[in-house]
């Protein structure tokens, strides 16, 4: 019987199709696609030239927000795996890992061996990639409250592991930053103490020289910025405002109101060259940033992390649509009592959220015109709630209403603790490793002279997110398991080997 075996040693693939030399990678690739027009039906191939860089670069991770629960969890995270700590819990002694993080924790099928053992590899085993561990933390808050205390006022960790990372912690402290309060909650303002002063313009060059600063300090090759801090409302698109990069760069200098903190770091990060992830909702990427980073070939990628009851929507209701039934009624409720759940318990900031949590599943719907009319979908509703006492420790329950065989329908009704910042967390790691992958890749066309690097807005880090952002006029995909194959096919053809297709024919023939 075949069975499944594990591999963590480093590989390179042998084939004349793969070069493998000290600084690159390179492995002429043929991409299969299928053009479809009418009923003429065509497949497609085309060979394509990856060039991956071998060298990992000293990378630093900027956060946004680094003194709240996602923020300090991350550093947390980082430093008791760096220092391979464990604690003392009622459960038993736990010690520090990376679980959650695709790339850390996560496999793939490589291949099978000569008797037909399929051999899974490591994620990070694929192509050259930055360790957390070796990630340079730095960032900003608008709370002045140093890491350490920080990371206590969020009630993630368990008690003796804050313990231990305190001195570590304690030691940190966020930069300031940008704060215009009328695009948070009104209840964020008490924790508003470290908060930069002067025109919009003014900040963003402050926040352009904090960004070279902390890379000069720390000899780092380069730097990721993620916004991890709070919601925002969205900010209203303008004809001459941020429609364009060359009015939102004229609007930034007037001071014009509706340019939003997120979106100054966004332009600051893509005019210092450095890839820029939003981890929340808000619209930061107008179009008016979208075409900055398009000019100035820098990576965004957004918006909003995919962490528990989202992931689960977009598996479950993947599988419902697939196995042809028709879910009809999906209720969402959350309840939370972190400083999230503060902040979007006021109308616009929940707004926010309400919108990236409600378009996951369109994709799906509009893959199966057997179930769904062309206009239809199902009813779709989304509530949160802020109760104090659960704190970092979300509940969210689901109910999914479907129709099936012969005008029966089935209910499958959920209840999921997601521990948010420890889901968060290695969804973090990822976006700003895979991110940082991405800069070292490029890309050549059959019959093109010329490497590209991959469109400006970063689509394949959709996986993580809850609402992916892509290139203009391209589709958007929810589906989760399709977005993780988006991903290992993407590094399979970096090292020059074919898309998984879970095929296994030579399993199936006599
Ligand atoms: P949090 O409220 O604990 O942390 C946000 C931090 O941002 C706070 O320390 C706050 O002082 C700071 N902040 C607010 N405005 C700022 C600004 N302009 N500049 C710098 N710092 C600023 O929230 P948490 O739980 O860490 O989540 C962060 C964001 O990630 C939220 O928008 C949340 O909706 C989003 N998110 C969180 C997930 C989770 O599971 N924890 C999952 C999906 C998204
Ligand atoms: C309410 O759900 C609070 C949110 O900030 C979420 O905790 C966060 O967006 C994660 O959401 P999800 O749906 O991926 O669990």
């Amino acid at each position: 019987m075949a069975a499944t075996l594990f591999s963590d040693e480093p590989f390179e693939v042998d084939s004349p199709n793969v070069v493998y030399t000290d600084d690159e990678i390179t492995s002429t690739y043929s991409y299969q696609t299928t053009l479809v027009e009418g009923t003429k039906v065509m497949p497609r191939s085309q060979t394509l030239t990856f060039k991956t860089a071998r060298k990992v670069p000293k990378t630093g991770m900027m956060l946004v927000g680094w003194g709240g629960n996602n923020g300090t969890t991350v550093t947390a995270g980082i430093i008791a795996n760096q220092q391979g700590m464990s604690w003392p819990t009622k459960n038993g002694t736990k010690t520090a890992n990376y679980f959650g993080s695709l790339c850390m924790a996560s496999t793939l099928r490589l291949g099978a061996d000569a008797c037909g053992n399929s051999v899974y590899v490591p994620f990070r085993n694929m192509v050259p990639m930055v360790h957390p561990n070796d990630l340079v933390v730095g960032g900003w808050d608008i709370s002045g409250m140093n890491l350490g205390d920080a990371m206590r006022r969020s009630r993630v960790l368990d008690i003796t592991l804050q313990d231990q990372l305190y001195p570590h912690l304690a030691k940190l402290k966020p930069l300031p930053s940008i704060y215009f309060p009328e695009f948070i909650a009104a209840n964020q303002s008490d924790r508003a103490d470290n908060c930069l002063k002067g025109s919009k313009a003014a900040q963003m060059e402050q926040i352009r020289k904090d960004i070279r600063d902390f890379k000069a300090a720390n000899g780092l090759d380069k730097v990721v910025v993620l916004w991890t801090a709070n919601t925002e409302r969205f900010a209203s698109v303008e004809e001459g405002v941020n429609d364009t990069a060359e009015a939102l760069l004229a609007a930034i200098e007037r001071g014009e109101p509706e340019i939003s903190p997120s979106t100054i770091f966004a332009v600051a990060s893509i005019l210092e060259g450095c890839s820029y992830i939003n981890g929340s909702p808000q619209n930061t990427f107008v179009p008016g940033v979208v075409e900055l980073a398009f000019e100035k070939e820098v990576f965004i990628g957004g918006d909003d992390f995919k962490s528990g009851q989202t992931k689960m929507k977009s598996v479950m209701v993947d599988f419902l649509v697939s196995a042809g039934i028709k879910p009809v009624s999906i209720v969402s409720y959350n309840h939370l009592g972190n400083n999230d759940g503060k902040n979007l318990s006021a109308p616009q900031q929940f707004r926010s959220k309400e919108i990236s949590k409600s378009n996951v599943v369109d994709d799906m719907v509009a893959s199966n015109r057997l179930l769904y009319d062309e206009d239809e979908h199902p009813d779709h509703v989304v509530v949160i709630k802020y109760v104090p006492y659960v704190a970092d420790s979300k509940r969210a329950l689901d109910e999914y209403t479907s129709e099936i065989f012969m005008g029966g329908v089935n209910t499958i009704s959920m209840h999921n603790t997601c521990e948010d910042s420890l889901l968060a967390t290695p969804l973090i790691f990822d976006l700003v490793l895979i991110a940082e992958l991405a800069e070292r890749v490029q890309i050549k066309r059959e019959g093109s002279a010329k490497f590209e690097r991959l469109h400006p807005v970063l689509s394949v880090l959709s996986y993580m997110l809850k609402a992916p952002l892509v290139p203009p006029g391209t589709p958007v995909i929810n589906a989760l398991f399709a977005q993780r194959q988006c991903l290992a096919n993407f590094m399979r053809a970096c090292v020059g080997l074919p898309a998984e297709s879970h095929m296994m024919l030579e399993h199936k023939l006599v």
